[in-house]
């Protein structure tokens, strides 16, 4: 199918409009061809004697999701964007955006660009760009401060959030709403356009600039290049912004379209353009098709009203989805409540929350003593004590009472799902959901997929998680599963930059550095030192240092001293002279001569282990691709979005130089877990990277 068809409109609103459809499905993304279909329609339209006007439309769901991703980086097809909006905006007849749903980035660029925009009531108009590391590149940063004046389009360019069809006509973006036949509604605009001498043009206007405006643009641009430190996105966008207000207009678009182009080739860019993809495939299974059906869930049951209990009770609560709360003792219960109806309160306090939605949310949100009350849920989540025993002990009670066909998931973090599944008689229902603390925010969730999991059990979770607000990543059972086991790759590598030179605020401040917003150390000190020290205990594991601390009751914040020292309760430790000279002591008694480390060094040797770790994940096929990994660790570990992820940052690293640091590191350590990974030499020495050969 051509992705730009032109149909003549005739009848009494339509006569002499020419419709232009763009149909480029899932999003109409403005690829090559639908950038030259557009071109070719507009010129026939234009040199057509009968048309008067011209409607820009598109099928599907979507009006434009803005450029096509995907073919940023490679070599230019033409004709470019700004040129065909160029055309669009000189067109001698007008030209208006009938805007059924979202116009993104360039989609909404598009609309500027027309000399009329009627929207219907589900459209939804933004310019994201910035959440790709990018600045609007055919002239948004241009038009959409001639419509609402610099320091509004500034505001709403560096969120990078839509606004909707309401606001949009409320703010002067769109110049009507079309609550019934958008069509019909923007041919007649069109047609008295027509009938004005001119078309109007955004760039033509200038009556939103003012002193007032420059100085809060101004303002805000400096508040935000405060908070934004080397991120040049924003750096870009306040000068493509200044020169809307500075420059004559084709001037100003030159500064915008040198800056778009300078920051496509940015790797920070690249790498949040390689997650915006990563997180839309982590949400496909290699080998289960779209035949496969979701099954219903209507309602839910959570076992476990713990603080991670409570957190996915929330996020159905959130949903919309009724929710049972079960416990074995009501006290457990009360407490549970208290604390959802404590978080949900803080929330209201704040404003994030309004009190309505708070008691819609608490009324969805049923308590119960007993398994029994989870006889009626299509989906149970199990969040009880992370033991062997109870996880079992439960299972087989859930076996006898939940109903034929409802699914039954398990939150543990480490342990095998597979031998869960085994306690009840129906392990193709079992899966394992593995929510992040706190369950409410994070946004990862592990879908975690047994031996026996059936595809609709798979695809019933990845569709909840969705409807959770969540990012669910398919994962297979091993011990940690993806983030965990990397996690104990990363705590193991910490210790050992310890014992041999580093203090904890070095590593924490090289780790911190790269853009994770907290140290391994202040991270072990916030969770508590005392929780992996007790699975230590239980599994025979060591950490020297930590298990040292916390021996000496130094369980991190909560007792005041951990790694750091809390004095009175601050949520920011200090350097501890103690910890420092324990550290040092337990080096002396290792026979370690203590060295310093770089900032680099210390990376290397925090990362690359885990990266190690990952290429063993993608041989055992625990991830189905290098990018899910990626996903898991930025949207549940804070691994800085701007490097993509470990895996695609090792391949910005060098794939080479971290086989050789491992097998250094190996030797070194005599640890034969550090050496590299078969897939990880292979790629190293073929030049090759994860992604060849992953399943879609
Ligand atoms: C830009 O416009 C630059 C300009 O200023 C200057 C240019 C010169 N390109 O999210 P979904 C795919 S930058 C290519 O699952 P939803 C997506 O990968 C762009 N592909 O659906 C997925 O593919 P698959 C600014 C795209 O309903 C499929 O469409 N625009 C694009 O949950 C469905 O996507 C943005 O940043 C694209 N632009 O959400 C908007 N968009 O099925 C980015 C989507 O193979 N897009 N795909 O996995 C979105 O925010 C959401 O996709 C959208 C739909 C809200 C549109």
């Amino acid at each position: 199918m051509e992705p730009v068809r032109m149909e003549a409109r005739t009848g009494a609103s339509g006569g002499g409009v020419a419709v232009v459809t763009i149909a480029n499905p899932p999003v109409n993304a403005l690829a090559a061809s639908v950038r030259a279909g557009l071109l070719r329609t507009l010129r026939e339209a234009e040199d057509d004697p009968a048309v008067r006007a011209i409607v820009i439309a598109a099928d599907g769901k979507a009006f434009i999701a803005g450029a096509d991703i995907s073919e940023f980086g490679k070599p230019p097809a033409p004709p470019s964007l700004p040129e065909v909006l160029q055309a669009i905006e000189q067109c001698a007849k007008p030209v208006v955006a009938a805007l059924n749903g979202v116009a993104l980035g360039g989609g909404m660029e598009l609309a500027l660009a027309c000399h009329g925009r009627v929207v219907a009531p589900q459209g939804q108009l933004g310019l994201p760009e910035i959440k790709l590391g990018l600045i609007p590149g055919a002239g948004g940063t241009q038009r959409l401060p001639r419509i609402l004046g610099a320091a509004p389009a500034f505001a709403m360019m560096l969120s990078g959030d839509p606004v909707d069809a309401r606001k949009a006509l409320s703010l002067g973006i769109a110049d009507a709403l079309a609550e019934g036949d958008l069509l019909g509604a923007a041919c007649a605009h069109a047609l008295r356009l027509a009938d004005a001498e001119h078309p109007p043009r955004v760039r033509d206007r200038a009556d939103r600039f003012s002193p007032e405006d420059r100085a809060a643009f101004e303002a805000a641009a400096a508040a935000a290049l405060k908070r934004a430190s080397g991120q040049p996105n924003v750096e870009a966008l306040v000068a493509s912004v200044r020169a809307a207000l500075d420059l004559p207009f084709d001037e100003a678009l030159a500064v915008e379209r040198a800056r778009f182009q300078a920051l496509v080739e940015d790797p920070r860019s690249k790498a949040l353009r390689h997650l915006f993809f990563a997180e839309r495939a982590a949400g496909r299974v290699p080998g289960i098709g779209r035949e496969v059906k979701a099954r219903p869930i209507e309602q839910a049951a959570v076992i476990g009203a713990g603080t991670m209990g409570g957190g996915i009770a929330m996020c159905f609560a959130q949903a919309g989805i009724p929710v049972t709360l079960i416990e074995v003792k009501a006290e457990a219960l009360d407490a549970g409540l208290a604390r959802i109806r404590a978080n949900y309160e803080a929330s209201v306090k704040r404003g994030s929350l309004s009190q309505e939605e708070m008691d819609k949310r608490l009324s969805l949100i049923i308590c119960a003593v007993g398994l029994d009350a989870a006889a009626s849920a299509d989906m149970v989540v199990e969040a009880a004590f992370e033991d062997m025993a109870v996880k079992a002990e439960i299972f087989s009670a859930l076996d006898r009472v939940a109903k034929p066909g409802a699914i039954l998931a398990t939150n543990t973090s480490y342990l095998d799902v597979n031998a869960i599944a085994a306690m009840t008689q129906r392990p193709q229902d079992v899966v394992g959901l593995h929510f992040f603390s706190p369950a409410n925010v994070m946004r990862l969730l592990e879908v975690v997929r047994g031996a026996a999991t059936a595809p609709d059990v798979l695809v019933t979770s990845l569709d909840l998680g969705r409807r959770l607000g969540k990012l669910p990543v398919v994962v297979g059972v091993c011990y940690g599963f993806v983030g965990n086991r990397m996690l104990a790759k990363r705590t193991q590598a910490g210790e050992r930059l310890l014992l041999a030179g580093a203090l904890p605020h070095e590593v924490d401040a090289a780790v911190t550095q790269f853009g994770f917003r907290m140290g391994p150390f202040a991270m072990l000190d916030l969770a508590g030192i005392d929780i992996g020290w007790r699975a230590r205990k239980a599994t025979g594991g060591r950490a020297p240092v930590a298990d040292a601390l916390a021996e000496q009751g130094r369980f991190g914040q909560k007792t005041g001293r951990g790694f750091y020292l809390y004095p009175e309760g601050a949520r920011a430790g200090v350097r501890d002279p103690e910890t420092e000279a324990l550290i040092t002591s337990l080096s002396d008694a290792q026979g370690i001569v203590r060295r310093s480390f770089s900032a680099e060094e210390i990376l290397a040797r925090l990362f690359y282990p885990m990266v190690n770790e990952g290429a063993k994940i993608l041989e055992e096929g625990i991830a189905a691709r290098a990018s899910d990994i990626d996903a898991v660790w930025v949207n549940g570990y804070n691994w800085p979005s701007f490097t993509g992820g470990p895996m695609f940052w090792a391949e910005s690293v060098g794939l080479p130089k971290i086989v050789a640091a491992l097998d250094a590191f190996a030797a070194e350590t005599g640890d034969e877990t550090l050496k590299p990974a078969p897939l990880l030499r292979h790629l190293a020495e073929t030049g090759g990277v994860f992604a060849a050969g992953e399943g879609a």
